[in-house]
């Protein structure tokens, strides 16, 4: 049976935009396979989140200290790289009330689900909290650690003439990033190129205006196709830059975070919720589709209320 275009086929239906996103910003995102969206997150939202992650770091590096060298858990969430200047926080989501709400932020799924071309699921929430490197020679040009988490052939279409991602990214900052706070750096444009990731960063790093960085305000929020090239971005001030990642793809595919969600968290899940955490096994993609002519679904979607009380929108 075809599936209806647009609208979202939830009995209960989780209220999210769509189009989530401007036409603007749609073509950006055609364009140059990225759109960082400011003010996706008010002022408190974000002092919430950036509150619940520093929290979240020093009970894990505390535990860690506590266990020697096996490896450790807080409320379900692990380090995924330690080094003095970086912490790398995995399977974050039920770490704080406010890291469950991001994931589920009403805009942040529409934009991803606009991307995707079909209705989302969490595949992993994470964070990285990062300082200068003091390793680094900041006078010699700056390399990254480029990659991509699927590639062109597989984990793209095209529909309606726009550019489709089935894995995609909401990455929100949450401290101020300015020209050298470290914003994430991308390689415009290879979100549509099926050529090796090496030739088209060995190009990048001969072109360098091929490799654009993220500079917003906090509580802006970096949207891509993870076929996109990227890479964390070198910091060069004497800043602390934190962000919050969420991951997104189909609801038949698998998560790929590092953590499962405990029995309390999944019983406690309201239905609407339930295919946005835990997927489903039914191969109706819930196709998306707009076109640069429909208007952005306006309104306010603020991050919700968590632990989600069951009947509440
Ligand atoms: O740290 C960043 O800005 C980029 C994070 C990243 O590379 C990823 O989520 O795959």
């Amino acid at each position: 049976m075809a599936e209806a275009a647009g609208a979202a086929p939830d009995a209960v239906e989780f209220r999210r935009p769509f189009p989530a996103l401007t036409a603007e910003q749609r073509l950006h995102l055609e364009v140059y396979g990225y759109v960082v969206v400011p003010g996706t997150l008010s002022l408190d939202e974000t002092g919430c989140i950036l509150e619940a992650l520093q929290r979240l770091k020093r009970d894990l590096l505390a535990a860690r200290d506590r266990s020697g060298d096996a490896p450790v858990r807080v409320r379900g969430a692990n380090l995924l790289k330690e080094e003095p200047h970086h912490v790398y926080l995995g399977a974050i989501v039920e770490a704080d009330p406010v890291i469950a709400a991001y994931a589920s932020h009403p805009r942040l799924v529409g934009m991803a689900e606009e991307l995707m071309g079909s209705e989302a699921r969490i595949v992993e929430v994470n964070a990285h909290v990062n300082r200068r490197d003091p390793d680094q020679d900041l006078s010699a040009p700056a390399t990254f650690g480029f990659h991509r988490g699927t590639d062109v052939p597989f984990g793209t279409h095209r529909d309606g003439g726009l550019f489709h991602c089935t894995f995609v990214k909401t990455l929100t900052n949450l401290t101020e990033l300015g020209p050298d706070d470290g914003g994430t750096t991308v390689i415009a444009g290879s979100h549509k190129l099926a050529q090796p990731a090496e030739e088209l960063i060995a190009c990048a790093y001969r072109d360098r205006s091929l490799i654009h960085q993220v500079v917003a305000p906090a509580g802006s929020t970096l949207l891509f196709g993870e076929t996109l090239i990227h890479a964390t971005g070198q910091v060069r001030s004497d800043r602390e830059r934190a962000i919050v990642i969420c991951g997104y793809a189909p609801t038949m595919y698998q998560s790929w975070d590092d953590g499962e969600l405990s029995d309390a968290f999944v019983a406690d899940l309201p239905d609407r919720y339930r295919r946005l955490f835990l997927g489903r096994r039914h191969w109706n993609r819930g196709a998306r589709r707009r076109s640069l002519a429909d208007p952005v679904e306006e309104g306010t979607f603020p991050l919700p209320d968590w632990p989600a009380k069951r009947g509440k929108s």
